[in-house]
C-alpha cells in the first residue's frame, strides 16, 4: 500500500502508536455512512490503506477547540458561526471538478476521493491572525489527485474554488458581504505536489465537520491558515498565479505565498509569536514562539531558494 515517507522525515517524528486513531471508528463513520448511501461497500477496503508516519511532538489541541474555534466566513465571522450555523450544509453528494491544463479532467466523485490512500497527518496549523493548532487531519495528498489528471506541460499553478450555496452559507447571503464568494485559494505546481500537502477529508479520525470544511479541504502546513480553502468543488491547473480571496481583498497585508514567517510582520500586529489554542491567554508568557515556515523549513524551504522572503508575506 502506498505510503508517503520522504527520508528527511525524522524517526522522532513518526507517530507513536498511542497516536493513531481508531482506523475502524473512521471506517464506520466515513464509508458505513456515505459509502453505503452511495452503494459502493467494497471501496471501505481502500481506506484501510490509510497509513502515515507525518506527525508532531506536541501535545494535540483538544477535539472540542478544533471544531468549535474556525475560521470559515460563509457561515460567519466569529469564531464560533461556522460551528454554530453549518447545520443545514450538505457535503453530501458532492463533486470536486479537476480541469484546466491537464490531459484527462474529470469530476471525482466523494466516493472516489475518500478511496484515495488515505493518512494520518498531525500538523500545525498557524493563522495568520496569530493563534495556532496541532491538529490530527486525515487525508491524502494532492500529488495523488494530480497524477490521476496529468498535469500538461505549461501548467505551473493550481487554483482551488470553494462551494457557492447561499441557502445554506448564512454568510454568502444578506444585505452584508464579509468577502467576494466563491473563496478563492492558489498554489504553485511545485507546493501543490509537494507530499507535505493535503486534501483532507477528516479529523480526529472521523470525517470532515461542516465547520472544518466538510467534505474536502486543502492542508498546506507551512502556509498560513487561509491558504487552507475549505469545501472545495474545483481545482483547476493553469498557467497564470491564480487569485486568492484574501490577496484580493487586502493585498497589502496577505500575499499569495503566505509562507509562515516569523520575521514579517502583519502590518497591524507582530508574526514573531503565537496562541496555542488551549494553552490559555492571547498574551504573555503562555505565547510560543513562531517558527520560519511553521517548523517545515527543512522540508520545503528549498522550493523558495532565490526567493526574498521578506517579501513573502
Ligand atoms: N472557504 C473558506 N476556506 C477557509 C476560510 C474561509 O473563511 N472560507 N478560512 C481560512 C482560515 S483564515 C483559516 S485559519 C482556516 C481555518 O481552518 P479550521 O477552522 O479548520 O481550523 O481555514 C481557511 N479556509
Ligand atoms: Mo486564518
Amino acid at each position: 500500500m502506498p505510503v508517503y515517507r520522504p527520508p528527511r522525515i525524522p524517526a522522532r517524528d513518526i507517530t507513536p502508536e498511542h497516536l493513531f486513531f481508531n482506523r475502524r471508528s473512521f471506517l464506520a463513520t466515513a464509508a458505513g455512512g456515505m459509502l453505503a448511501a452511495a452503494g459502493t461497500p467494497a471501496l471501505a477496503e481502500a481506506l484501510k490503506a490509510a497509513e502515515s508516519r507525518y506527525t508532531v511532538d506536541e501535545k494535540l489541541t483538544p477535539e472540542k477547540d478544533v471544531t468549535s474555534y474556525n475560521n470559515f466566513y460563509e457561515f460567519g465571522l466569529g469564531k464560533g458561526d461556522p460551528a454554530a450555523n453549518s447545520e443545514k450544509f450538505k457535503p453530501t453528494p458532492w463533486t470536486v471538478k479537476v480541469d484546466g491544463l491537464v490531459g484527462k479532467p474529470k469530476e471525482f466523485g466523494l466516493e472516489e476521493l475518500l478511496a484515495m490512500p488515505l493518512e494520518d497527518r498531525v500538523y500545525r496549523m498557524r493563522c495568520v491572525e496569530a493563534w495556532s493548532m496541532v491538529i490530527p487531519w486525515v487525508g491524502f495528498p494532492l500529488s495523488a489527485l494530480l497524477d490521476k489528471v496529468e498535469p500538461l506541460g505549461d501548467a505551473k499553478y493550481v487554483a482551488f474554488e470553494t462551494i457557492v450555496r447561499p441557502e445554506e452559507m448564512p454568510g454568502q447571503s444578506g444585505y452584508f458581504q464579509s468577502l467576494p464568494w466563491p473563496y478563492l485559494e492558489g498554489l504553485r505546481l511545485d507546493e501543490a505536489r509537494h507530499p507535505l500537502t493535503i486534501l483532507s477529508v477528516g479529523v480526529y479520525g472521523k470525517t470532515l465537520p461542516n465547520q472544518n470544511g466538510a467534505p474536502i479541504r486543502l492542508v498546506v502546513p507551512w502556509k498560513y491558515g487561509f491558504k487552507g480553502i475549505k469545501s472545495i468543488v474545483r481545482i483547476t491547473l493553469t498557467d497564470k498565479q491564480p487569485p486568492s480571496t484574501w490577496n484580493i481583498s487586502a493585498p497589502q497585508e496577505y500575499g499569495f505565498y503566505a509562507n509562515v514567517n516569523p520575521e514579517v510582520d502583519h502590518p497591524r500586529w507582530s508574526q514573531a509569536s503565537e496562541n496555542r489554542i488551549g494553552e490559555g491567554g492571547f498574551f504573555g508568557a503562555n505565547r510560543r514562539p513562531t517558527l520560519p515556515f511553521n517548523g517545515y523549513g527543512e522540508e520545503v524551504a528549498s522550493l523558495y531558494a532565490g526567493m526574498d522572503l521578506r517579501a513573502n508575506y
